[in-house]
């Protein structure tokens, strides 16, 4: 046995590249009716009046709905960021609906807008919302250890500015649903990552037990944490479909998403760290401003980002304080990572910030503060599990060939082609809360999984197979996993936070830890003596009986075991940690940077699926040097969204991407979980990132010494300009 571990291709690849998945859009029923949202095109205003009687009256029109409705639009009779809905239409083809959109009349009284977490703190600044009295809608603080004294005792003090722009996650499947009542059951399809959040939200909107509510997570064309949430448009057309009694679509167009779908990162660090002459990093301490958009979703991106600041160094004194600050921009939450990203880069940043003042190497300061004995309770609190950080990071620079790299960059140097080289170490945080997983004995040995996972993307029907197949000793090709469907399995929370594998999985290893347990029962029953399970069969003595042979057995009454457990498993936080290195190429005309190469090496416990972790590796990274290098959510100074769609909105594609070279540790530390996994599917946007911004830095300093980056992104712009 022994698949975990194996590189197998997935399960899942075949329906996909046939084309034959079924995404929302897909999803075609009888008599189906199209909604689609009146939007507001200012960023801030009033609304003094919805007029659909027009609307209303456009042939092919079924229903109109506005403020008032029971629909909940534009709440305080206002609107807050471009984009946000005041009315919906529901008509029975999209050509109709589209042009009775257009004849919705609504008078706006446009409002100053206030887009900058600067100039929204002013005295005197737009109120996104007035009943706050000021735009900061959540503080927090976080502090450890005598922050005072370790300044006072420092040889070196550094300060600055970081700044992370907004990104838009741009899943490559916008957003979508489909809501169907048949007068029992209402039945909702989503392009989302959170089934059972919207199956709750929808029967407590419309008075329904939950048991009557069905929602459907059909294949989703990726998310990357921004369809987390239980959107506003989800609980509008389940509502629309219960009081029509039809079923109702809706799906956004790329703009629409760009408007409608939240926003990730938008963080700024404002810090001060001290060290020793040594290198010894005593403090460090900040604020982090949060553009938390129109809405504050309570996400605590800031506030993630605040308490693993110190990362994988050990730093005894910190105190950082958070602030999420309105603004009348697209709500932010979620993006891949969701502020372990920003905290990696922030700390990346100060300790080469710290090594510039004090002229140590940057390998060299690493290496002096890393933490090292595990488990370490950081400053802040949270405490990394497993792992051993120095030995990791010797080992990765070696298998990353680091130094070699830099070598090379030197002799290109002298023959006038720019390189830079750069290094970042992550520690971040992964998995939480429980998980669940259904696990049934089929009678020709076969095995049906139901999880409460949700992937779209990553790969889990196989990774699930092969812990299943190993805990049952039979092989993944007879373990068929099912998810996505809340008449399979009633909780869960499902696939974000790197958490799936490792909670999911483990869920489902307890499962079917409980399954042989029940068929054991039957088993010695039937054989008359306490069997050995292996192979999918009991034996005892000379005699054996096969799994499918109990099932049978059981069915005609002969023995009795429950053919179907459950099992819920509670997670705790498990810390991947990592060494990654970019080599960038810098044209110094344009200031064009082009990323070569990319190597990782990934201490993640085990590796269930190493094609799987690498794919996520490769993925993950190209997020996180578009960050460094081209994605920036723009608007402008009245809050119109610039890059509204994806011809303004920079995604890289494979043309971009650099050599990926994927390593993970030879002897990893795992988890104490029962998959001994630690998440890798942020690993990569977290780390990337700072390994770029610094490889960038790296080749500017090539021609002008002592330069830094105190921003993402770092345009061609950015860096002609830093150049003069
Ligand atoms: N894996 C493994 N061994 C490990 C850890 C993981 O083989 N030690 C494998 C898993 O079996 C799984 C994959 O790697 O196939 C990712 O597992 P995990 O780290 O548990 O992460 P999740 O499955 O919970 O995925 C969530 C993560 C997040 S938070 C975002 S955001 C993200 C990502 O996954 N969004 C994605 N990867 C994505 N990939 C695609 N294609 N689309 C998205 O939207």
């Amino acid at each position: 046995m022994g698949f975990v571990g194996k590189p197998l291709p997935r399960f899942e690849d075949d329906v996909i590249l046939r084309g034959k998945a079924r995404y929302v859009d897909d999803i075609d029923l009888p008599g189906m009716l199209y909604a689609g949202f009146v939007r507001s095109p200012y960023a801030h205003a009033k609304v003094l009046k919805v007029d659909l009687s027009d609307a209303a009256g456009h042939p092919g029109v079924v229903a109109v709905f506005g403020p008032g409705d029971g629909f909940n639009f534009a709440p305080g009779g206002k609107v807050r960021y471009q984009g946000e809905a005041v009315a919906m239409v529901v008509a029975r083809d999209r050509y109709v609906l589209y042009d009775a959109l257009e004849k919705a009349a609504v008078d706006y009284e446009p409002l100053p807008a206030v887009v900058d977490v600067y100039e929204a703190l002013k005295p005197g600044a737009p109120l996104v919302d007035e009943s706050l009295g000021s735009n900061v809608v959540y503080e927090n603080i976080y502090i450890g250890g005598d922050v005072e004294k370790a300044f006072r005792e420092a040889d070196v003090v550094v300060e600055g500015r970081f700044s992370i722009q907004r990104l838009v996650p741009s899943a490559m499947e916008t957003r979508g649903v489909v809501a169907s009542y048949d007068g029992e059951t209402l039945t909702v399809w989503s392009s989302t990552q959170v089934p059972f959040d919207i199956r709750k939200e929808v029967a407590k909107a419309l008075g329904l037990p939950l048991a009557k509510v069905r929602v459907i997570q059909p294949h989703v064309g990726g998310a990357f944490g921004s369809k987390l949430l239980v959107y506003p448009e989800e609980l509008w057309v389940a509502r629309a479909a219960y009081v029509l009694r039809a079923p109702v679509k809706w799906v956004a167009t790329r703009t629409e998403d760009f408007r409608a779908t939240t926003h990730g990162r938008g963080l700024t660090l404002e810090y001060r760290a001290c060290a020793k002459r040594d290198g010894e990093i005593l403090a460090v301490e900040g604020t982090i401003y949060e553009d938390a958009g129109a809405y504050y979703w309570g996400e605590g991106l800031a506030d993630t980002a605040a308490r693993m600041l110190p990362g994988p160094y050990d730093i005894r004194h910190g105190r950082v304080k958070v602030i999420a600050v309105l603004t009348n921009k697209t709500p932010l939450s979620a993006y891949r990572g969701a502020g372990r990203p920003e905290a990696t880069l922030f700390i990346e940043r100060i300790v080469d910030h710290i090594a510039d003042e004090l002229g140590i190497d940057r390998v060299e300061i690493r290496r002096r503060n890393l933490v090292r004995q595990l488990p370490y309770t950081n400053v802040f609190g949270i405490t990394y599990d497993t792992g051993d950080y120095p030995a990791t990071f010797e080992r990765g620079l070696e298998r990353l060939g680091y130094h070699q790299l830099r070598r090379w960059a030197e002799e290109e140097a002298r023959r006038g082609r720019i390189l830079g080289v750069g290094l970042s170490v992550y520690v971040e945080i992964t998995t939480f809360g429980y998980e669940t997983a259904i696990l049934r004995a089929e009678e020709d040995g076969s095995f049906t999984l139901y999880t409460a996972l949700t992937p779209h993307g990553q790969g889990l029907a196989t990774a699930l197979a092969q812990v299943v197949a190993d805990e049952l000793e039979v092989s993944p090709e007879v373990v068929k996993v099912y998810w996505g469907d809340t008449a399979y399995i009633s909780d869960g929370i499902g696939t974000m936070g790197s958490r799936s594998i490792t909670a999911g999985g483990s869920a489902a290893i307890l499962a079917a830890r409980k399954l042989k347990a029940e068929l054991a029962k039957a088993a010695e029953k039937l054989l008359g003596c306490k069997p050995e399970y292996s192979g999918g069969k009991f034996r005892c003595g000379d005699k054996e009986i096969s799994i499918g042979d109990v099932v049978k057995a059981v069915y005609r009454g002969e023995a009795e075991a429950q053919l179907t457990v459950e099992a819920i498993y509670h997670a705790e936080p498990t810390f991947p940690f990592g060494v990654h290195v970019a080599v960038v190429e810098l044209d110094p005309e344009t200031g064009f940077v082009k990323p070569l190469l990319y190597r990782s090496y990934d201490d993640v416990g085990v590796v269930v699926n190493p094609l799987l972790a690498a794919g996520q590796v490769m993925g993950g990274a190209l997020q996180g040097i578009a960050q460094a290098l081209y994605e920036e959510v723009i608007y402008d100074s009245d809050g119109n969204l610039v890059t509204s769609n994806l011809a303004f909105y920079y995604v890289p594609t494979a043309v971009e991407a650099p050599r990926f070279e994927v390593y993970f540790a030879e002897r990893p530390h795992p988890s104490k979980h029962p998959t001994g996994t630690k998440g890798i599917g942020e690993a990569a946007t977290i780390a990337s990132t700072p390994a770029v911004v610094a490889a960038v830095e790296d080749a500017m300093r090539k021609i002008k010494p002592g330069v830094r980056i105190s921003k993402t992104p770092v345009s061609p712009e950015d860096v002609w300009r830093m150049l003069r």
